[in-house]
């Protein structure tokens, strides 16, 4: 089989909870405190791949990380005494927003014509700072042949990097070589920029790009202000289509100038702000959208729900779809667990395109396993949990037992 992307879910994990721990995450905050469904948010979260496979691409996962992390208690020297916020750090599922786990750049793009993925360090948040080694070994397993690909650890502390996330490729086809465009914040508005350039231009020159094959661009300060705390929050690419609301960077006129240069190809469709405000944008998470194309060529933005619900949104959808634009089809799909913590249907995948043949394919979903995984989840993830709950030791073991029991039905036992 030749390149094709593959969507890689993290799996919703069985301590998924709202701590409120993510500042400038709207939704994040907003939700502290109130009581979250793991049980419910894993089916929503496996639906969607189900749809995806159904639309007939090819669909990978990873699976949730060791929750209670054992280090962090130790590390920061936790008691009773400590901030409920890095208490409650040890239990995030937040691994499940895997465009937050690595930057990828696949084959075609780099010089030694491997995919290369860098995990992403994701310094800027305490609870997820700690994921990026589990995610590695979970990246070095998945992606084990180093003749196609090149596993990469974290960029420095110094410099925040939170992934795919802040990164879009344009290729006029997904086997094509293309152009891959960093987009990295400037500190000094109210929330952090969690990407910062200098991480971009590094990982750029890891992953061996070409000056012509790498751009960088800054994101809006006023969307970062707003709540779009990463790029695709306002923004998604695929192939050679950008969808982008007209306020996602800061300069916008030449960022989209720069891309139409490197890319005279691409197909752009921005969504003005008298049509859609950037606060609409992001209540609805409308660029968070997956952008892709299934195997019949109707390029498909797969949108949360909460866009259905959202008039200026519902009604941009429908004109768009009726014009004659390149995004042909609307799907949606049900995340509002995600949602609520503020992961949309794109943070829930991180897109690598390679040979699936190429790929451990214990990572790879087929029916049967969506099927082994539904039961693990119906038999061993919480129905619910009260933040008060995440002080206790029974949840501790739940979570244990849930996650060891999805290895052992997937297979991967070197991940225990
Ligand atoms: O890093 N939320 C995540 C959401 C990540 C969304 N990813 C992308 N946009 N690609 C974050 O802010 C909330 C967890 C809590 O508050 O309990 C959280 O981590």
């Amino acid at each position: 089989m030749s390149i094709v992307e593959i969507n890689f879910d993290g799996i919703v994990g069985p301590s998924h909870n709202y701590a409120g721990l993510s500042l400038g995450n709207l939704a994040a905050t907003r939700n502290q405190g109130k009581v979250s469904y793991p049980r419910e948010a894993a089916l929503q979260g496996l639906a969607k791949m189900r749809g995806n496979m159904e639309m007939g691409l090819v669909q990978g996962f990873f699976l949730p990380l060791p929750r209670p992390d054992a280090h962090w208690p130790q590390d920061m020297a936790l008691d009773a005494s400590a901030d409920p916020a890095l208490r409650a750090a040890r239990f995030s599922a937040s691994s499940m927003w895997t465009a937050n786990a690595a930057t990828v750049s696949p084959a075609p793009d780099t010089k030694d014509g491997r995919c290369h993925l860098s995990v992403a360090n994701l310094v800027s948040m305490p609870h997820r700072s700690i994921e990026w080694p589990d995610t590695l070994k979970q990246l070095q397993l998945a992606f084990a042949d180093e003749t196609h690909f090149a596993v990469h650890g974290p960029i420095r502390p110094c410099f925040g990097d939170e992934g795919a996330a802040n990164h879009m490729r344009f290729c006029e086809s997904h086997g094509d070589a293309g152009v891959e465009v960093f987009v990295y914040g400037r500190p000094g508005g109210p929330f952090p920029a969690r990407q910062h350039e200098q991480a971009s231009r590094a990982i750029a020159r890891k992953h061996s790009l070409s000056a012509d094959r790498a751009l960088f661009i800054e994101q809006s300060p006023e969307a970062i202000a707003a709540g779009a705390f990463h790029n695709d929050v306002v923004a998604v690419a695929n192939e050679r289509v950008l969808f982008t609301h007209e306020r996602a960077f800061a300069d916008q006129a030449g960022a989209l100038r720069k891309i139409r240069s490197a890319c005279p190809w691409v197909e752009i469709v921005e969504v003005p702000e008298d049509a859609v405000s950037l606060d609409d944008a992001i209540a609805s998470y409308l660029f968070n959208a997956q952008l892709i194309t299934p195997p019949d060529g109707v390029m498909t933005l797969i949108v949360p729900s909460e866009c259905e619900a959202s008039p200026p949104v519902k009604a941009w959808l429908d004109t768009m779809v009726a014009g004659n634009g390149p995004i042909r089809r609307v799907h949606v799909v049900d995340v509002r667990e995600s949602m609520a913590n503020g992961g949309g249907p794109a943070c829930l995948r991180l897109r690598v395109a390679c040979d699936p043949a190429t790929v451990d394919p214990r990572f790879l979903l087929d029916k049967g396993k969506a099927t082994r995984i539904e039961s693990v989840i119906a038999a061993h993830w919480p129905s619910q949990i009260d933040p008060a709950d995440l002080e206790t030791g029974a949840l501790a073991d739940q979570v244990r037992e849930a996650r060891a029991a999805l290895i052992e039905a997937l297979d991967l036992m070197e991940l225990r």
